[in-house]
């Protein structure tokens, strides 16, 4: 089903993002979905430096620039404060990377699903630290060239999207930037729910990844398509969705047209496409027939 996608222009032009950017794309369809009755807390991250510095930001929301660490539970406090003056109907969503999320925010996360607090937490997740750099974090697949892992990444990416489920929380949901319907619907779905809900984005960097300008959206479907990122939803940690899983694409036709991963030998891509086979035997156990 075909999601109508309402732009409200929360989400303005001439922001700073490179040309081409998916992370600007993602926001431009995550903050106009969400909608005007919306605050939005932003840690350090390429998030920080689209939505701009106050008081020139580019979203015509409340925007709160917290501490890389801090997203959950900025956003939590920000919540409670807002329920106890009567406002509870204004949503708060967190926007951060990967590095803010699967690292150095992970124990505000963490505690915040546990407390299963009234949030959306959004990770955009470019797979670095690329703001400053292009550094490896812990959700940079195995073997990609970053600054700090110059002969590939000797380990695999943490699986986010299970260690949130693995929670509890009611709501946990991956997408993409090509796949923007189903980007929307989830969007939307966690809008209408309560407690903890936390979507993770898959957003090719075109700097960090070495992705041609026009390119983003093709390696997010192929992302998809060969098996790497399945677009599924979790509700309360046990209902698994599958809503686009993989086409039969062998992986390296996602790995080649990236730079991070140019110095792959052949064997080292049929060592990952081995990797991506068995996560998603995995994987698919778990949703409903
Ligand atoms: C505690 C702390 N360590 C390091 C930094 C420096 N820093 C600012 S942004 C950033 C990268 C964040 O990466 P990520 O969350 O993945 O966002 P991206 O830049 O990729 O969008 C870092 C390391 C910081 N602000 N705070
Ligand atoms: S570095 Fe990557 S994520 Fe950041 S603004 Fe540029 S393309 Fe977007
Ligand atoms: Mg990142």
């Amino acid at each position: 089903m075909a999601y109508q996608f309402a732009e409200e222009k929360v989400f303005c032009s001439g922001h700073h993002a490179c040309p081409g950017c998916n992370a600007a794309l993602a926001i431009r369809y995550i903050v106009n979905t969400l909608g005007k009755d919306t605050v939005a807390v932003v840690p350090p991250s390429c998030i920080a430096i689209i939505s701009g510095p106050q008081p020139l930001s580019s979203m015509r929301i409340p925007v709160y620039q917290t501490t890389l660490e801090a997203s959950a539970a900025s956003a939590a406090g920000i919540k409670r404060a807002l329920k106890a003056r009567g406002k509870d109907h204004v949503n708060v969503v967190a926007m951060a990377g990967d590095g803010g999320t699967y690292d150095i925010g992970f124990q505000a996360l963490s505690s915040a699903a546990e407390r299963n607090e009234d949030i959306i937490y959004i990770c955009l997740d470019n797979e670095g630290y690329m703001n400053t750099g292009a550094q490896k974090s812990s959700s940079t697949p195995f073997m990609a060239y970053t600054t700090s892992t110059p002969s590939g990444k000797p380990t695999v990416k943490k699986n986010i999207a299970e260690i949130m489920a693995a929670h509890r929380i009611p709501y946990t949901a991956t997408a993409t930037t090509g796949y923007l319907d189903d980007l929307v619907r989830k969007v939307q779905r966690a809008k209408e729910m309560k407690g903890m809900r936390f979507i993770v984005v898959l957003i090719p960097c075109l700097d960090g990844w070495g992705v041609a300008d026009h390119e983003g959206a093709k390696i997010s479907r192929l992302a998809v398509q060969t098996g790497i990122f399945p677009l599924y939803e979790v509700e309360d940690g046990r209902k698994y969705t599958l809503n686009h899983g993989p086409q039969g694409i062998p992986v390296e036709a996602y790995l080649r047209r990236q730079k991070r991963y140019r110095h792959l030998t052949g064997e080292q891509i049929d060592e990952i496409q081995r990797m991506v086979d068995s996560d998603w035997e995995y994987l698919r156990t778990k949703f409903d027939s």
